[in-house]
């Protein structure tokens, strides 16, 4: 098994969250996935990471198929809840999250372009979908120590990189000081090897 992915990526992190969690060995691969030459096409079509190669060379993308994957090769540290709605809860927490991601790096890529390309309203749009998701996200998790309230789990792994990643990308965003209870749940994940270990490299 291998995992390629870009040290940046917060969907590959947070497949690389959950290999940690679950003490499974797995080399990485890391590339850069808007490269022209990149490879990672020959194994998604889609061209994004992280992508699992597996011992027979077939490949599983995206990240949300990969962290379930993950949980039936390894009883180590369930990551999903057994009943049906919580599991339904932790699904719908990963898609706010991810949904976030996906917007931030949409003005990532989009701040990459020339600046007479660039679409101030289209990066309005993705902000405005950032921060009404961190409300959100601040509203569900209330006062509980855990996203699903009974432990931890993917949906506190998938909330944690989401933050990480607007911490990376947009310093002065400023979300603790509006939503204390996500920055409260940031310091008890941060200090976890799983994401000590994975912070995204300060410098690319
Ligand atoms: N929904 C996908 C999103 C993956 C994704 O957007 N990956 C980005 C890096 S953060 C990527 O590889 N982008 C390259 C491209 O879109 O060409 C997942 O969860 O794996």
């Amino acid at each position: 098994m291998k995992l390629i992915a870009s040290l940046t990526s917060p969907f590959a992190r947070k497949v690389r969250i959950v290999l940690h969690e679950k003490k499974i060995d797995c080399p990485l691969e890391e590339v850069q996935p808007w490269l022209p030459d990149s490879h990672v096409i020959d194994h998604n079509p889609l061209g994004k990471v992280p992508v699992l190669i597996l011992d027979d060379g077939s490949s599983l993308f995206d990240s949300r198929v990969i962290v379930e994957y993950l949980d039936t090769i390894s009883p180590v540290s369930r990551i999903f809840p057994q009943e049906k709605r919580a599991l339904i809860a932790t699904r719908r927490w990963e898609a706010l999250a991810d949904g976030i991601c996906d917007a931030a790096a949409a003005i990532v890529v989009e701040r990459r372009r020339a600046t007479e390309q660039q679409s101030e309203e289209w990066v309005r749009r993705q902000m405005q979908k950032v921060e009404r998701g961190l409300t959100v996200l601040a509203h569900d998790l209330g006062e509980r120590h855990w996203c699903n309230g009974e432990g931890y789990g993917l949906a506190d792994i998938a909330v944690g990189v989401c933050l990480g990643y607007l911490d990376f990308r947009f310093p002065a965003l400023n979300w603790r000081e509006r939503h204390p209870n996500l920055a409260a749940l940031q310091q008890r994940l941060a200090p976890r090897p799983s994401f000590a270990d994975t912070v995204p490299p300060p410098s690319v």
